[in-house]
């Protein structure tokens, strides 16, 4: 019999966002991605994990509700980790044939543009890996459950290459600064709506891939030096720097939403206000103090500086006097706590 093992895992919101795939089955990106790993103070998953000989099939529940564990996601996940601990010879042969059984839960809306799969993907795959004691890096394996995962197998600053062999063997993630080098940096959410969205990023991708002549622009010109400048932006605690490239990237992903065919719409007239609201409070600040980030979905990440939160907050509660955005302001996460 296994013990329990439980673990939690932090959300990463991207600055450089990743949308298309040159691979659907192995998920492999066009572009390179880089994000930050949030606190899991306010956003987290949480997944527990457990293997027995008396247990007859594999299981999972997911927000306390019984689901299929035959999705293939899922099953290329468990697969993957067995293989693994198999080459790593790090647990018996009775042991991998036992069945697993999986319970996660996230304290925030499953599927709104909050990155909820990216948390639940690296959490189960880390509570796998240390079920069946598995060393290696394993943001590989947590990119097979949903692309956007491997980065959260990383804390603070982060960035998944999107390589190029076709095994998705150099498709990893890797950190670019821990969460100590920049402590004065804070995310905070605003939840504009916390409805599933009507357009999975799986299907918006596809939808992009095959019919938006921005998203080829985009990979070919932008991305790539937006990469190299943000993560000079980052490693040089250049702030106006990075919330530019922050808030043009988010633009740029939204317009080839918009360039797709049909068009997927995520933000809403809220999320238009709130980047107008920002521009505005940067234009009148005279210096650029705040940069938002669009997911697919209508809630807004805020990157901003620990010294202009209370400004920035009391500003929110001006704008929309029924939130209460305390509650969703957090710093980053370092992976030893992460995992
Ligand atoms: C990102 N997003 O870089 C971008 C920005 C949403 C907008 O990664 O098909 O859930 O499972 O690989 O990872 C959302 O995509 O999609 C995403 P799959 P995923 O964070």
């Amino acid at each position: 019999m296994s013990e329990i093992i439980t673990v939690i895992a932090p959300v990463n919101i991207a600055v450089i966002k990743y949308w298309g795939k040159r691979d659907e089955d192995l998920i492999l990106p066009l572009n390179d991605s880089v994000s930050a790993t949030l606190d899991t103070n306010i956003m987290c998953a949480k997944t527990s994990v457990c293997a027995r000989p008396e247990f007859k099939e594999d299981g999972i529940w997911l927000n306390g509700k019984k689901e299929s564990f035959y999705s293939p996601r899922l099953q290329n996940c468990l697969r993957e980790i067995k293989a693994r601990a198999a080459a790593e010879k790090s647990v018996t042969e009775d042991f991998l044939q036992w069945k697993v059984h999986v319970c996660s839960e996230n304290n925030f809306p499953t599927a709104a543009g909050l990155a909820s799969s990216a948390a639940g993907y690296a959490c189960l795959v880390t509570a796998l890996a240390k079920l069946y004691k598995v060393k290696s890096d394993v943001s590989s394996i947590a990119r097979l459950g949903s692309g956007s995962a491997c980065r959260s197998v990383y804390g603070g600053f982060v960035r998944w290459h999107a390589g190029t062999n076709t095994d998705g063997s150099d498709s990893v993630a890797t950190q670019i600064a821990d969460q100590t080098h920049w402590p004065e940096m804070q995310a905070l959410i605003l939840v504009a709506g916390d409805t599933k969205k009507k357009t999975s990023s799986t299907v918006g991708m596809r939808i992009a891939v095959e019919t938006s002549e921005l998203l080829k622009h985009r990979i070919k010109y932008c991305v790539p030096q937006r990469t190299e400048e943000i993560i000079q932006a980052i490693k040089e605690r250049d702030f106006s720097k990075f919330a530019e490239i922050t808030m043009k990237d988010s633009n740029q992903f939204h317009a080839v939403c918009l360039d797709s065919y049909p068009p997927c719409v995520y933000m809403t007239d809220v999320s238009h206000l709130v980047s107008y609201v920002i521009h505005k409070y940067n234009e009148i600040s005279g210096s650029i103090k705040v940069a938002y980030t669009f997911d697919a979905g209508p809630n807004a990440c805020l990157y901003l500086l620990e010294k202009d939160v209370p400004q920035v907050i009391s500003l929110i509660r001006h704008i929309f006097p029924s939130s209460n955005p305390d509650k969703f302001v957090t710093g980053l996460q370092s992976k030893e706590e992460a995992l």
